[in-house]
């Protein structure tokens, strides 16, 4: 007698060819015990091996999972999983570009962050995974689920700003719940002298720029690492979260699974959605199985916009099709296309957390347009968005958007929602100064109001708005503030803008919610 290995679930095609008999023939068979299946049925394990030992007297057996991790390659108490989080533009990417030696700020549009990226490199004999997190708020939910399945925590804080000691509680319980471990990374010490008043525990000085101090934090991630006891899980099915998403010749998904396994012909269940998983990948190689705790990818399938999942052996139906709200009565439907699920996922949030009266977001997608998305848009009178890929693709696109919060800026300012403008600060520039190659700094008083770094602005010139973003730093007496206030002057630079003319008038606004718009 025969004796054959298979996992959980195995596709008929797959198991003819395993046992070695014509497909049309075992369909024949299994016709004339009275049971009716198709070709791209699946069997699960129980039903394979009663029939396999009826019909063929073969013995069926389960692949054991020992196989599986060698297949793995990799003794995974050593993967270390570390995000790296703090507010926009404190220096996280340039800490990882340092580390990874690659070069990531050139690529990001807008030099802003949008999308979660996984960065690996090997240091004494550990595999480090760096999460490359996003620091602007909308991608809240993104950012803390990261954190919560992360072992090493780095919060990056410029020194030029101050410190949000609320963030760092909610970071320090974080860890103590999820038992990881916190870094703090006080950084831009090449910008001014440090001033050692700050005593948090596991505290570095560092500079992204220069690399000042940053293999003494990575030496201390795999000090603090080794006294975390890891586990490998080896419980089935199991659960995990969607890094990332990106469709660009194919479509890639990275996804980090941190409980149990994974494995070719199971099924990663979101809240709405069933997806066959055909292929696996891990270390780029193509795998049959996936040990937690581990990022692995999946190619050619389009995953949910959604993130946590579990894996499941079977599943009931298989349902392919996930929309957001549908309301065609309302009076402008808009077709999203996005670069990244990330930034998917910070519009979903957005979207749901707003109440629009006047427009509906039919869908969201990942990925640039094809021939059946312009048909759509045009059948559904649906007007088509492009975000964060940066290129003029068609006459058919209604417009496109380099980064998530020009769209959101966008949405707010033409469709109203449910917020305000108000106005809590106006400067007038009165004079320019050359500061580095290309920087200026303007010489500015604040005429109406105070000024808060965190507020949006906009730059007037008379009444046409030149642009329209934030300050990055606000200097009052070559000391960084964060606030200027009625009557002070100050030297302020702006994020992505340089071109300042005196007698401009800078505006700082913040969005207020108000009833009955
Ligand atoms: N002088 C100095 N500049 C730095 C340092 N680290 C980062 N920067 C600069 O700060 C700016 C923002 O850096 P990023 O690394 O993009 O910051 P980020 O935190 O990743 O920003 P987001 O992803 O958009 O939230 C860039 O212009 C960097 O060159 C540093 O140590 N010293
Ligand atoms: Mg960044």
């Amino acid at each position: 007698m025969n004796e054959i290995y298979i996992n959980e679930v195995v596709k008929i095609v797959e198991l003819c060819s395993i046992i070695n008999i014509p497909i049309i023939d075992f369909i024949k068979k299994l016709f004339f015990k009275g049971i009716i299946i198709k070709k791209h049925d699946f069997l699960n394990f129980e039903f394979t091996k009663k029939i396999c030992k009826e019909i063929f007297n073969i013995e069926v057996k389960k692949k054991h999972i020992k196989e599986t991790v060698l297949q793995q390659g990799t003794d995974l108490t050593n993967n270390v999983f570390i995000s790296i989080t703090g507010n926009v533009n404190n220096g996280k990417t340039s800490f990882i570009e340092f580390v990874t030696k690659k070069k990531i700020l050139d690529n990001e549009l807008g030099h802003i962050t949008q999308t979660v990226l996984t960065y690996n490199i090997e240091f004494c004999n550990k595999n480090l995974f760096f999460f490359d997190l996003p620091g602007h708020q909308l991608f809240n939910e993104v950012i803390k689920i990261c954190i919560y399945h992360s072992d090493i925590i780095i919060y990056i804080i410029s020194i030029d700003e101050d410190i949000d000691y609320k963030k760092i509680n909610e970071l320090v319980n974080i860890s103590k719940n999820r038992n990881s471990i916190l870094i703090i990374c006080l950084n831009k010490c090449d910008k001014k002298k440090i001033n050692n008043k700050y005593n948090f525990k596991n505290q570095f000085f560092i500079s992204a720029k220069t690399g000042f101090n940053i293999k003494k934090v990575i030496k201390k991630v795999i000090l603090l690492f080794n006294t975390l006891k890891k586990k490998i899980d080896f419980t089935l099915p199991g659960v995990g979260i969607i890094i990332n998403q990106i469709n660009k010749e194919i479509n890639i998904s990275t996804l980090f699974i941190y409980k149990g396994i994974v494995k070719t012909g199971f099924y990663l269940c979101f809240k709405n959605q069933n997806v066959y998983i055909d292929n696996l990948y891990f270390n780029n190689k193509k795998v049959d199985c996936v040990i937690s705790p581990a990022i692995f990818e999946i190619k050619e399938t389009i995953l949910p916009i959604d993130i946590f999942f579990e894996i499941k052996k079977e599943v009931f139906s298989i349902e392919n099709k996930i929309e957001i709200k549908k309301n065609l009565n309302k009076k402008i439907n808009f077709y999203l296309m996005v670069y990244s699920h990330s930034i998917a996922c910070s519009i979903y949030n957005y979207y749901c957390n707003l109440k629009f009266d006047n427009i509906n977001i039919l869908k969201i997608l990942i990925g640039l347009p094809k021939e059946n998305d312009f048909n759509y848009c045009k059948n559904f009178n649906c007007m088509l968005i492009l975000i964060g890929f940066n290129k003029n693709i068609n006459k058919n696109v209604f417009k496109e958007f380099n980064t998530v919060f020009e769209f959101t800026e966008f949405i707010n300012k033409n469709y109203k929602c449910n917020l305000e403008e108000i106005i809590i600060g106006k400067l007038i520039i009165k004079n320019i100064f050359p500061h580095s190659k290309n920087n200026k700094i303007a010489g500015c008083k604040v005429i109406f109001g105070k000024i808060n770094i965190l507020n949006k602005i906009k730059i007037y010139n008379n009444t046409k708005i030149l642009f329209e973003g934030y300050i990055t730093t606000i200097k009052k007496k070559d000391i960084f503030i964060k606030e200027v206030f009625l009557n002070e002057d100050c030297g302020i630079q702006i994020k992505n803008f340089n071109n300042y003319e005196i007698g401009n008038i800078i505006i700082s606004y913040i969005l207020k919610n108000v009833k009955n718009i």
